[in-house]
């Protein structure tokens, strides 16, 4: 009787409600703090300059003055080094000893720092000459990608956590589980720190996803299969997309990849 017509139309407005709250949240681009999210970019090439085939890449940034410093894994050739940009030229190497992979690799004022695969060692090294005058040991599962915002460090194990590190101690002072609409975002690998933004290999795929570091939010995609497909076509046996390098002073994005014989000065677009 009445009193069950009154709860069959309390329930079809609560229902109404709910679809209405979970359609708003998967169409809406805004979040409550402003930032517009769900932006998915693909991109044009502004530059292609070359980059050494042998390097497994594993870190990589701008260091200044036309330079990128890079770290490369496997084990044998693992190393760090200083390469010109404009002709893929290796300026200075430091070669690390055949037991460890080498990982992700950020600039925190001269030092580099540097993290390694299926160990929780890493290394710091002079920023000028390359020489390793540290060993300290992280708080992540393992060692893939570091980035800083020149205060801390962050720093992804290829799980979904975006670890922020304390530069002094390396010791994990927050972990963000890392999701887009919800959903956790795995094998978050090499890394790199844009505009307030941490922007995050995916390993395996060709995507690079923008992180905010406040909460761990995926705020958008950058996705760019074509880099990877044109050079298997051309007939190169390369590995998968990897590195990331922002030239703050000139606006300038830098990508490549494990064994990529180019590296590519990129300006996203919007996804058409
Ligand atoms: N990682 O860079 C995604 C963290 C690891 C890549 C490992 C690739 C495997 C290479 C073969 C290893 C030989 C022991
Ligand atoms: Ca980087």
């Amino acid at each position: 009787p009445f009193r069950t017509r009154k709860s069959v139309v309390l329930l079809s407005i609560l229902s109404a409600v709910a679809v209405t709250v979970l359609s708003w949240n998967s169409w809406s681009s805004f979040r409550s703090d402003g930032v517009v999210s769900d932006q998915i970019h693909s991109f044009e090439i502004v530059n292609e300059f070359p980059h050494d085939p042998a390097a497994f890449t594993q870190g990589l940034l701008y260091g200044g003055n036309d330079t990128l410093l890079e770290s490369t894994g496997l084990y044998g050739h693992s190393s760090i080094r200083e390469v010109d940009l404009q002709t893929g030229k290796i300026k200075a190497m430091q070669n690390m000893d055949a037991s460890y992979f080498g990982e992700g690799l950020t600039l925190l004022g001269q030092r580099l720092y540097q993290v390694t695969w299926l160990v929780k060692t890493g290394f710091i090294y002079d920023r000028y000459n390359l020489t390793n005058f540290k060993t300290f040991t992280h708080g992540m599962k393992d060692g893939w990608g570091l980035a800083t915002d020149g205060k801390i460090l962050f720093g992804s194990d290829g799980s979904s956590s975006l670890y922020h590190l304390h530069p002094r101690t390396t010791k994990v002072i927050k972990e963000q589980v890392v999701k887009y609409k919800g959903q956790e975002v795995h094998s978050l690998n090499e890394l790199e720190y844009i505009n307030n933004e941490v922007w995050a290999n995916i390993w395996q795929s060709d995507c690079i996803a923008r992180i905010s570091p406040v909460d761990g939010t995926v705020i958008g995609w950058v996705v760019l299969p074509e880099l990877r497909e044109g050079l298997i076509s051309a007939g190169n046996k390369i590995d998968v997309l990897n590195g990331i390098a922002w030239d703050e002073d000139n606006k300038r994005l830098f990508v490549t990849g494990k064994h990529w014989p180019k590296l590519y000065e990129i300006k996203l677009q919007p996804l058409s």
